[in-house]
């Protein structure tokens, strides 16, 4: 093998198998003269194929024999701020067991840290800037044949004891993306469910000082021509039967008119397929979302990040929080489903900006029809908010956002990099703030709410509609703390659920007096019944009437006996029947 591209070591015991686009690009343009393979560790995971139980550091010797047995030539890694480590650590291993093995480095991670990587890890001999189409196959032709990188477009790399960097290629123009496209997404979609990543382009205008992107990019907007973005939908459908397509690209709907065109063109073909994208508020209307919808949109997500608008003003975001809440709700009125996503803990926000945030996404949370997420800030080297704090973070394992870092797979070797090198690793460290030290636990306030809303909505929301999010998290702070730290410890999905759902039934249990429970074990018994695939009909017996509260939302205290049934087509019948009716098993 000449060329081996690795990327996914999350290694997560749920498995994250998506493609990766970048990747399969480069490889594309390389494979008519290079022999390449692309490797993905998650994606082995998701197949059964690479065994996560092992140390974290014997799963790092792990991975670097895995890839010496295929015997490369020349490792090029993708790199992303949450498993950055692990790169280092697996590249380390390789340079010591075959040192003629050609290591380079590519994506957002390495582009935003060259300098400092290159001059700390000798085994780390070039790293290619940004976007990389174009440096990718000239690049290939010097590594194979001279070695003089001096005219390779967007490339920094060790001379001696200089560190150059070559100026970048121009980046590609929206006609040229279109030379790009993977068809065979690395021969992962096997399914007919399975949903298309989809470049959609390149690049957001905008600049929000804790986002890299902007810089990666360099903030120039670039979007596939409608024409080119409808065929490869039709080439999905066409070559898989594909009809569910997942729009990649920063800010997909920043061009109203591109946007516009879209739609009507899926609306005028009377396309089958459904798709998503990200987007910002303030570059959508109602008569747009109305398009969108009307185009197959089912879901778009928001970065909303703050309901403070003191801080929309300081991370630059700059959004008007009424007007993201009437497209949230007009969104929701149309039947697509928002996700809304903030973040806490930026240096500069005050306890009362925080009680803004929690205070929106309690609101968004009760419209009961869109997801919400809450991530603690982390500081992204080369961003103008981790600039603030660079010179007061620290490293604390138990404090690293539970997004940011998988804990189970970050053994000695990994921590010791981390601790020796902060401004490589500042995504890891953390600082103090008030707001960080007064709530150092509410993500997992937030995962109840996100995991559970679909089992337990009714149960969450007579707890949302009674209780601000910091008042419930102030009450039951220790039973969060415990979720916290035995995060990474689960065993799998359904481990974490059950710990979620005791913590859920204790808040429960002390709120008896608003008959929760009532609703709690109605949702519960409707669950089990559900994933128990139970034949027989079960009769279950509550203080409330809990089918007034399903019909009219109000609490009736009334005696109520309820039939759980199978239906003929798997689905699952409710019916109510008199108190005085028993069943003979
Ligand atoms: C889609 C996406 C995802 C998908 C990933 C799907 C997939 N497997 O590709 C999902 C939702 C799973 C995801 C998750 C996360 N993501 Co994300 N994601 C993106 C997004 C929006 C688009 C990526 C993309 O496909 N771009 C298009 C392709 C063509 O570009 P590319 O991958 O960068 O590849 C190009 C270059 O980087 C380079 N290249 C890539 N690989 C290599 C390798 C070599 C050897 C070389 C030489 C070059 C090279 O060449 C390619 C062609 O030009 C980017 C933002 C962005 N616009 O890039 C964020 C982004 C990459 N994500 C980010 C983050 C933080 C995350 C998470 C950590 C979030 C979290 N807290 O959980 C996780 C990590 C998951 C993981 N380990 O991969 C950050 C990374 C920041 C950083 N400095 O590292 C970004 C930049 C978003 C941001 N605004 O800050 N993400
Ligand atoms: S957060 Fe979103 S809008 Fe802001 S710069 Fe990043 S991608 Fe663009």
């Amino acid at each position: 093998m000449e060329v081996l591209f690795v990327n996914g070591m999350e290694l997560t015991k749920s498995g994250n198998a998506t493609p990766h686009i970048g990747q399969i690009i480069l490889k594309n343009i390389i494979s008519e003269k290079y022999d390449t393979e692309i490797l993905s560790f998650d994606n082995l995971v998701a197949k059964g194929e690479f065994d996560i139980n092992k140390t974290p550091d014997d799963l790092i010797d792990e991975m670097a024999e895995v890839i010496l047995e295929k015997k490369p030539e020349v490792v090029g890694f993708y790199t992303i701020c949450n498993t950055f480590h692990m790169v280092v650590a697996v590249s380390e291993v390789i340079r010591k067991r075959n040192s003629d093995i050609f290591i380079f480095y590519g994506g957002p991670h390495a582009t935003l840290t060259a300098k400092k990587c290159l001059e700390t890890f000798d085994f780390v001999d070039l790293i290619c800037l940004g976007e990389s189409e174009k440096s990718i196959m000239p690049l290939m032709d010097e590594i194979f044949g001279k070695r003089d990188f001096s005219s390779v477009p967007g490339v920094s790399y060790r001379q001696g004891n200089e560190i150059k960097q070559n100026p970048c290629a121009t980046l590609l123009t929206n006609e040229e993306l279109t030379n790009y496209t993977q068809y065979d997404l690395g021969g992962v979609l096997k399914y007919k469910d399975a949903r298309v990543l989809l470049e959609g382009g390149r690049g957001c205008p905008y600049q929000c000082t804790f986002c890299s992107t902007s810089r990666f990019w360099k903030r120039q907007f670039r979007v596939k021509p409608v024409s080119v973005l409808i065929k490869e939908m039709d080439k999905y459908h066409e070559m898989y039967g594909l009809t569910s397509f997942s729009i990649q690209h920063d800010l997909f709907t920043a061009n109203r008119k591109h946007l516009v065109s879209f739609c009507n063109a899926l609306i005028e073909k009377n396309s089958p397929y459904v798709w998503r994208c990200s987007s910002r508020v303030d570059v959508l209307d109602h008569e747009l979302i109305e398009l969108m919808k009307k185009s197959g949109c089912l879901e778009i997500y928001l970065g909303i990040e703050t309901g403070s608008e003191r801080m929309q003003k300081i991370i630059k975001k700059n959004l008007n929080l009424d007007n993201a809440m009437d497209m949230i709700n007009f969104m929701i009125r149309q039947g697509i489903v928002p996700t809304v996503s903030f973040i806490y803990g930026y240096p500069d926000e005050t306890i009362e900006d925080y009680e803004k945030t929690l205070t929106m996404l309690r609101k968004v949370f009760l419209t009961g029809k869109a997801t919400v997420q809450l991530h603690k800030f982390f500081p992204l080297p080369a961003t103008e908010e981790a600039d603030k704090v660079a010179d007061r973070v620290y490293f604390d394992f138990e404090k690293v956002d539970l997004s940011i870092l998988n804990r189970a797979v970050c053994g000695k070797r990994c921590k010791d990099l981390i601790k020796q090198n902060k401004e490589l690793f500042l995504q890891f460290y953390t600082f103090d703030s008030e707001v960080r030290v007064k709530y150092p636990y509410i993500e997992a306030v937030v995962m109840l709410l996100g995991m559970f809303a679909g089992r337990f909505y009714m149960t969450l929301y007579q707890i949302m509609n009674k209780y601000e999010i910091h008042d419930i998290y102030k009450r039951y702070e220790d039973d969060f703390e415990m979720l916290f730290f035995n995060y990474y410890e689960l065993v799998s999905q359904s481990e974490l659920l059950d710990k979620l759902e005791m913590v859920l039934k204790k808040i429960v249990d002390n709120e008896h007096n608003d008959g929760w429970s009532d609703i709690f074990r109605f949702e519960k018994a409707v669950f089990d019944y559900i994933a128990s695939g139970n034949k027989e009909v079960v009769v279950i017996d509550f203080e409330n009437d809990i089918m007034a509260y399903l019909k009219y939302g109000k609490r009736v205290k009334e005696h109520t006996r309820l039939m759980l049934m199978r239906e003929g087509n798997g689905g699952i019948k409710l019916k109510r029947v008199p108190v005085n009716v028993s069943f003979i098993a």
